[in-house]
C-alpha cells in the first residue's frame, strides 16, 4: 500500500518532519506564506492530512469536493481559522495544541505586563536613541507597580489559571471573569475571585485578556469597556486580535484614560493599527507568546502526533490526543485507520 501523504503548510522543526516522514510522505513548505482559498483547496486536494498555521483558513469552500483529506492539525490552541461545523460536515478531523503552551504563554503575559507597567520598551528606545546624556530627573520614567495591586483576568481557562498562579509571587489580589465560575478548589489554588465583567473592569490595576476569539467576543474590549477602567490601569492582550477594538484602545492610550497596554495580537495582523505604532505607552510584539524553544517544539510534535494518529499510524494510531470534533472518526467506515472516508 502506498504511503499516506501529509502537507505541512509552514517550515517546521526538522526532527518533527523526520518523525512524520517515518510514517508518511511529507510535503513541507520551506518558506512562510499566506495562501488564498484556491491555493488551500489545491494543497489539500491530494493529501490525507495537513498541519497548518493560524493564518490558514479551513472552511467549506476549501474542503468542497475533497474526499481524501481526513485530518487537519492546527499549530495553536486557538482555532478561529477553522470552520469546525464545516470540517465536521466534510468528515475532516480538526485538532489543536492545548495545554503544551499554557505555561509559556502565561510567562509571556507577565513579561508584557511588567514591560508595559514599568515602561521597559519605551525606556530602552529612549536610551538607544542616545537621550541619556545627563543625570536623570528623579521623577522621570515613573511606572505603575504590580506588587500589591489587583490583577484581573478575562477568560479563565488553563492559560488564565497559569497567569493567576504566578500572581502569588507578586502578592497581587486576583479577580477573574468567565462565563462560568471555576470550581472552588481551582479558585482556591489560583487565589482568584469571580466577579461580573463590569466590576472586573472597574476594579483592576492590570487586566490580562485570555479569551478565545468568537463572534461574541469580537470587541469584548471597546470604547465603553475601556471607559470603565482606571486611568492608571494596564491592559495586556495575549489572546486574539479583534477581541480588543484597537482603534478605541489607541485613543484611550493617547488620551491617557488608560496608562499603558501590551499587545501580542492585533486586529488584521500582521498589520498593526498605525495609531498604536505611534504610541510610547504601547508595548507591541508579533504574536510570540508561545514562542519558546520547548513550547513551539511541543506544539509541532503534538500536531504531528494528531495527524499520524488520525491516519491510523504511529504509537497513538486511532487515538489522536487532542481532537476538536472526535465524532467524525466514527464515520470513517468504522475505524480511524481505513483509507477512505465513509
Ligand atoms: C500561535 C496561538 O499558535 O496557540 C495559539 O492559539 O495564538 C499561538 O500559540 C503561534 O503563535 C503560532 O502562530
Amino acid at each position: 500500500m502506498s504511503k499516506k501523504k501529509v502537507w505541512v503548510s509552514r517550515p517546521l522543526f526538522p526532527d518533527v518532519l523526520a518523525h512524520l516522514a517515518d510514517h508518511v510522505e511529507v510535503a513541507a513548505e520551506t518558506v512562510e506564506g499566506t495562501r488564498s482559498a484556491d491555493q488551500m483547496r489545491a494543497k489539500l486536494a491530494d493529501v490525507d492530512g495537513a498541519i497548518v498555521g493560524l493564518s490558514e483558513r479551513v472552511d467549506a469552500g476549501v474542503l468542497a469536493g475533497n474526499t481524501r483529506l481526513k485530518v487537519v492539525a492546527n499549530l495553536g490552541v486557538g482555532f478561529n481559522n477553522f470552520d469546525l461545523p464545516a470540517m465536521t460536515a466534510a468528515g475532516v478531523l480538526a485538532t489543536n495544541t492545548p495545554d503544551v503552551l499554557n505555561e509559556s504563554v502565561a510567562d509571556y503575559a507577565w513579561a508584557l505586563m511588567l514591560a508595559a507597567a514599568r515602561r521597559v520598551s519605551a525606556a530602552e528606545r529612549w536610551l538607544r536613541a542616545g537621550h541619556w546624556t545627563s543625570t536623570m530627573r528623579f521623577d522621570d520614567w515613573l511606572g505603575v507597580d504590580l506588587h500589591g495591586k489587583t490583577l484581573g483576568i478575562l477568560g479563565m481557562g488553563r492559560i488564565g489559571q497559569a497567569i493567576a498562579r504566578r500572581a502569588c509571587g507578586f502578592d497581587m489580589h486576583v479577580l477573574y471573569h468567565n462565563r462560568s465560575r471555576l470550581p472552588d478548589p481551582v479558585e482556591r489554588e489560583c487565589r482568584a475571585q469571580w466577579v461580573e465583567k463590569h466590576e472586573l473592569l472597574r476594579r483592576v490595576d492590570h487586566l490580562v485578556l485570555v479569551l478565545p476569539f468568537t463572534a461574541a467576543n469580537r470587541h469584548a474590549i471597546g470604547a465603553p469597556e475601556l471607559a470603565l477602567m482606571k486611568p492608571s490601569a494596564v491592559l495586556v492582550n495575549v489572546a486574539r486580535g479583534g477581541i480588543v477594538d484597537d482603534a478605541a484602545l489607541a485613543r484611550a492610550l493617547r488620551d491617557k484614560t488608560l496608562a499603558a497596554a501590551a499587545l501580542d495580537v492585533f486586529e488584521g495582523e500582521p498589520a498593526v493599527h498605525p495609531d498604536l505604532l505611534a504610541l510610547d505607552n504601547a508595548v507591541l510584539s508579533p504574536h510570540i507568546a508561545s514562542a519558546s524553544e520547548d513550547t513551539r517544539r511541543a506544539m509541532a510534535r503534538l500536531a504531528a502526533d494528531n495527524v499520524l494518529a488520525a491516519l491510523g499510524l504511529g504509537k497513538l494510531a486511532g487515538q489522536p490526543p487532542t481532537p476538536l470534533n472526535p465524532e467524525v472518526m466514527s464515520r470513517w467506515s468504522g475505524a480511524a485507520s481505513v483509507d477512505n472516508k465513509a
